[in-house]
């Protein structure tokens, strides 16, 4: 037996883990206490690895498509020899960008695998790279291009009176990038224990709602009305900031006038608030505290007019001048990214989506260099030059996870080539032509994720080297192998990051880990020789810098169109809502899933099956439904089952359930154990954002009946 110290990729946390090994297999994990970050903490999920490596429903070796729909095992080398052809082909005939590549969940926190891909695109020439960001939180990318960042970023939570939080759990999801990540309990408790006032506006009493000052528990999809609500009532009462806004904000007259409509109590009537707690909500974060920000997740990203939403709520933010000032520290920087100094300065709005010309399906354009998501299956299905013949699936279950499901499956059964690169037989597996066994986390010498933003709370890094060998017998192999092999048989010269690599001689993974650091704060030698591989500030904080002569940029706070938007909010305030369906669905994550990951865990499954519909008692006892009733879910898009949960932290008329369950068809004999998928229930086309086609994914109108009998 022996001990290792390694460090979670699950999530975004990376929590320290220690994993106790026994002739080369894990057969225990537990979390580091001497960790300097995560500090003893880790959750469920971070704990199965013994399941995850070795249960059943782990691939161990690659496996193809044969002509009667059964897999067969297949040598990983020989499969390789196969796709390549088969792209060689495809490409010559129908160009590069037939050849579609899609990066989900399961590739973020693999960095080789995750810095491969971008020389991989390239060297074949494709632009066609679609990723979960289009369908997950791009609004806030849109609406710091839209408005103007400020480069020195929010305040630090440790200096924070207040912090607003909009549709975001993170003491579930772990995931509220620079504000509570991983140990986030501990975490929350200390900075409330000094004072800090914690605001949530959440549909749900969340778990996070439950330390809330003030919890604002709205109907899911109005965080555009509250959030002009709330800028409504502190620039009529002049809580802003007035020389922040005079010195760095323009267009706040034409957003005090797009406000007026939202008072109080047309607001509250319409998201189902009380006037005073609004009230209540501006004066605490914009009269009350001097410092502190706005933090928003998943919700108001995915409910409907999610960039507007988002937009006014950054707005909040903005008038308020939370931001950090010249001799503040910046104690967050990402030691792997580029290092740079930080300025009280704005960065100027920019326009990315103008840089590329439309796109033939919708006329959308792309979202730093990604095609979107929600059009995804229009790129398969639809004929003509660019139509995407053969996709590349990395660490997504896509057949689940993008909103359209019989679309997005009609689209993946008809390509000419679809490779999946996937631990389990998932139902996007299941439609693969070739799926090919990777090696898991604890197989892997890796480095935490980075993604040039402050996504911690901490400036830290570590390395861990692979912990143990795959089991015995298996072939399973790197993802980054996966695209250098191809690329080799195809003839083509990788680039990872601004190196050419070899394309004889396979580089080894710390030797792309390596590259990868090249403008790190420390380099990947230095970081293997520290205690533990962890190195906790290699910077020491950053002093914010005043803003450099000449920049004269500023916050833009009414973008062309953005309020005009905002009208129409205020217009169908006005007319009322003519509610055609009882509820809205409004969207969660799951304690011990993070998306598809961990589904193929007995140990996780046992403790959740299925994604129940949650539903508040009081609505149960009018629809005459009992605990565990199945019920049908009846959107104007589709329907599914689903299995009724009591769960009283919703509101009336709210029902809650989480994604990327189900399998690919619904089996009658056994539906209520594998969940069922709700993105059938949604429309990538029928109600979606301009910029980045983000489809309505949150406060979803449904119908819940108790299922007929059959
Ligand atoms: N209706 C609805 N749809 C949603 C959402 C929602 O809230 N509602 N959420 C959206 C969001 S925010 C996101 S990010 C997406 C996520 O959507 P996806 O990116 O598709 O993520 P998962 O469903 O988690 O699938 C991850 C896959 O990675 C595999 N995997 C696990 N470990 C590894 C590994 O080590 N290597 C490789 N190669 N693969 C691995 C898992 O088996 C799993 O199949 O879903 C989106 N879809
Ligand atoms: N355990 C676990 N952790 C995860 C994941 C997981 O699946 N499971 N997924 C990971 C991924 S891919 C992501 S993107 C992050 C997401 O991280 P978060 O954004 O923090 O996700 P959630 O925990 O779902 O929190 C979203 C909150 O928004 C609320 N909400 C829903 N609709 C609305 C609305 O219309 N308005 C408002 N104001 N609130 C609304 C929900 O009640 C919920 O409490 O989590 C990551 N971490
Ligand atoms: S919070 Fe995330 S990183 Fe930490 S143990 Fe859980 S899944 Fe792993
Ligand atoms: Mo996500």
């Amino acid at each position: 037996m022996r001990e290792a110290k390694s460090f979670c990729r699950t999530c975004i946390a990376q929590c320290g883990l220690v994993l106790t090994i026994d002739e080369e297999r894990i057969v225990s994990v537990r979390a580091d206490r001497d960790h300097p970050v995560s500090n003893g903490y880790a959750c469920f999920k971070g704990l199965q690895a013994p399941d995850t490596h070795y249960g059943p429903g782990r691939l161990l070796h690659s496996l193809k498509k044969m002509p009667d729909g059964s897999f067969q095992t297949i040598p990983v080398e020989q499969a390789f020899d196969e796709i390549a052809e088969k792209l060689s082909t495809i490409r010559a005939t129908n160009g590069a960008e037939a050849i579609g590549l899609f990066r989900g969940t399961g590739l973020f926190h693999n960095s080789t695998g995750l810095g491969i891909q971008a020389g991989f695109l390239g060297a074949l020439g494709t632009p066609s790279l679609f990723t979960t960001l289009s369908i997950d939180q791009s609004a806030k990318g849109i609406a710091a291009c839209r408005m103007g960042s400020w480069q020195a970023g929010r305040d630090n939570l440790e200096d924070s009176d207040v912090v607003l939080v909009v549709g975001s759990n993170p003491l579930i999801s772990h995931s509220a990038a620079g504000f509570l990540v991983s140990d986030p309990i501990k975490r929350l408790k200390k900075e409330l224990a000094r004072g800090l006032k914690l605001i949530v506006i959440d549909p749900r009493k969340s778990e996070l709602a439950n330390f809330a000052t003030i919890h604002l528990q709205p109907y899911p999809g109005e965080d555009a009305a509250i959030a002009a609500g709330l800028l409504r009532i502190i620039l009529t009462e002049g809580w802003h900031d007035q020389a922040f806004c005079e010195s760095h904000v323009s267009g706040l007259d034409a957003l005090r006038e797009a406000v007026m409509p939202f008072t109080p109590e047309r607001v509250a009537a319409q998201a189902g608030i009380s006037a005073a707690d609004l009230r209540a909500t501006a004066e605490l974060f914009a009269l009350q505290s001097r410092r502190g920000g706005v933090n928003t997740g998943t919700g108001p990203n995915m409910a409907p007019r999610s960039n507007l939403s988002e937009h006014l709520i950054q707005c909040i933010e903005v008038v308020c001048g939370r931001f950090k000032r010249p001799g503040d520290r910046v104690t967050n920087a990402d030691p792997l990214g580029i290092q740079q100094d930080y300025f009280a300065e704005v960065v100027p709005p920019f326009a990315p989506w103008d840089l590329s010309p439309p796109s033939r399906i919708r006329g959308v354009g792309n979202l730093f260099g990604e095609k979107l998501t929600g059009t995804l299956a229009e790129e398969i299905l639809t004929p003509g030059p660019g139509q995407i013949r053969a996709m590349i699936v990395d660490g997504a279950n896509i057949a689940n996870s993008v909103p359209g499901k019989a679309d997005i499956v009609a689209a993946l059964k008809s390509l000419e080539l679809l490779v999946v690169i996937d631990p389990g037989l998932t139902p996007t597996a299941q439609l693969a032509d070739y799926v090919i066994a990777p090696k898991l986390q604890f197989e892997r010498d890796d480095l935490p994720l980075t993604l040039g933003i402050n996504l911690h709370m901490d400036s830290w890094v570590q390395y861990t080297p692979a912990i143990v060998p795959p089991p015995a017998g298996s072939e399973v192999v790197d993802d980054w192998y996966i695209f250098w092999s191809i690329a080799k048989r195809m003839g083509l010269a990788l680039n990872y990051g601004e190196t050419l690599l070899d394309m004889e001689t396979p580089p080894t993974t710390n030797a792309l880990l390596a590259i990868g650091m090249q403008h790190a704060a420390l380099s990947f030698d230095e970081l293997v020789e520290r205690p533990g591989h962890i190195a906790v500030d290699p910077v020491p904080p950053r002093i914010v810098q005043p803003a450099r002569s000449g920049n004269n940029a500023r916050l833009r706070v009414n973008p062309e169109g953005v309020l005009d938007e905002l009208s129409d909010v205020a217009r169908e305030m006005a007319l009322g809502e003519m509610p055609a369906f009882d509820f809205r669905l409004q969207s969660r994550r799951m304690r011990d899933v993070n998306g598809s990951i961990g589904m193929q865990a007995p140990s996780i499954r046992h403790r959740n099956p299925r994604n129940p519909l949650h539903m508040h008692p009081i609505d149960m006892a009018r629809l005459g439904l009992e605990p565990a009733t199945p019920v049908e879910v009846v959107s104007a898009d589709g329907r599914i089952r689903a299995v009724v949960q009591p769960d009283d932290s919703l509101r009336e008329r709210v029902v809650s359930m989480s994604h990327n369950w189900g399998s690919l068809e619904e089996d009658p004999e056994d539906w209520t154990m594998v969940g069922s998928s709700t993105n059938a229930l949604i429309s990538p086309t029928n109600n979606y954002e301009a910029l980045n086609a983000m489809p309505r994914m949150s406060a979803i109108p449904v119908n819940v009946a108790r299922l007929a009998a059959n």
